[in-house]
């Protein structure tokens, strides 16, 4: 169901003279550069919405998919504290998808259209999750490092134009925090312990290091989407600030458990007040992009196999939805 009444399609059906488009345009920016937020029924320029629709969608799959790497480790948790809080972190990445979908749909698509384009393979989900969990200490690693990079980028978000899906980053970003700290103190918990457990803890950093600083998407200086989403405030910081804030954020971190970031680039630059660190290989970013990293096949697969698995679940409730309706209405003519 879509929230609201009017979509892609009608903004064009309304077909406001080019000048009365302009005028809107003009206020629609101007309440933007005032601060205020843009709500569902709201006129928007169609690009806005589109923006935000393909923006949104990509990160509600991220959250659902997302879910996947840390799956394969609930069975395996080494202690039961450890599965409790580990199934509570991937319940509530399940939540996250869950509002951001909702989110996505107050701007006239349906859920199903959202999904059906990462089922096909044409929207996108956050390169990260391509990797896989193959130690105890990925789950660590991606609390600390994926999460870490999710507050940083989702803290922005929660200043984005667009009121339905900055209320949604606020919640979100209290629940990552918790996320944050349960890989941190699993990470703290190995880099403290035995020799071996030390030397997997270095080891899950060393893979997850560069994926993580991937997460932020291209240099500002390839990023085609960046310029006009700064101007709409839908991004209120760029790819390369928050890479940045990132990298300063986690490198004494990394100091006080005694492990080493694999980056012999990395050094604290007195003069900029910040870490300078090496290139990212931005072929293998692409390559994970377009669907050839180590995992896309095996996350899709996953995703469709569960949806499959799901029909019979869709199917009840929509039957359990009609015999209601029908019962409601026989009621009102009784
Ligand atoms: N991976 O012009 P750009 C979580 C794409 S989940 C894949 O800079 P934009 C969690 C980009 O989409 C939270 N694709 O784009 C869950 C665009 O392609 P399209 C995940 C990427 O949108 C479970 C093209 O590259 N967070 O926390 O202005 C367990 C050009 O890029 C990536 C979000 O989804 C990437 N890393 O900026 C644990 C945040 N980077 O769409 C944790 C929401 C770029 O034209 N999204 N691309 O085909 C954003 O903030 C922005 O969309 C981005 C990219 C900063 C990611």
């Amino acid at each position: 169901m879509a929230y609201a009444n009017f979509g892609p399609e009608d903004d064009r059906a309304a077909a406001p003279s080019d000048e009365a488009t302009a005028e809107l345009e003009r206020a629609f920016q101007a309440k933007v550069d005032a601060e205020e937020r843009i709500e569902p029924k709201d006129w928007m320029p169609a690009a806005y919405r589109k923006t935000l629709i393909r923006q949104m969608s990509q990160h509600a799959h991220s959250e659902v998919v997302g879910m996947l790497p840390e799956g394969n480790w609930i069975t395996r948790a080494p202690s039961l504290r450890r599965k409790v809080a580990l199934l509570a972190k991937v319940q509530d990445e399940a939540g996250h998808g869950l509002y951001i979908y909702s989110a996505t749909e107050t701007l006239g698509v349906t859920r199903d259209e959202t999904i059906d384009d990462l089922h096909s393979g044409k929207a996108k989900y956050s390169s990260i999750f391509n990797y896989p969990t193959t130690t105890w200490a990925d789950i660590g690693a991606i609390g600390w490092l994926v999460d870490g990079a999710a507050i940083v980028n989702q803290v922005a978000l929660c200043r984005c134009s667009y009121g339905p899906y900055a209320r949604a980053m606020v919640r979100i970003c209290k629940e990552e925090s918790f996320h944050q700290r349960q890989g941190y103190e699993i990470v703290m918990t190995l880099a403290q312990g035995t020799d071996e457990q030390r030397e997997m803890a270095q080891d899950a950093l060393d893979r997850w290091w560069w994926p993580s600083l991937m997460m932020f998407g291209p240099h500002d200086t390839d990023s085609p989407h960046s310029q006009q989403s700064m101007a709409w405030k839908i991004k209120r910081k760029s790819n390369d600030e928050l890479r940045q804030h990132f990298v300063d954020m986690t490198v004494p971190q990394a100091e006080y458990l005694g492990l080493k970031i694999p980056d012999p680039e990395l050094k604290w630059n007195e003069e900029r007040g910040h870490y300078d660190f090496g290139e990212i290989d931005w072929d293998e970013f692409y390559a994970v992009i377009k669907g050839n990293g180590p995992c896309n096949r095996e996350r899709l697969r996953a995703r469709l196999d569960a949806h499959d698995d799901g029909e019979w679940v869709r199917e009840a409730a929509t039957a359990h939805a009609e015999k209601r309706r029908r019962r409601a209405k026989k009621e009102v003519a009784a």
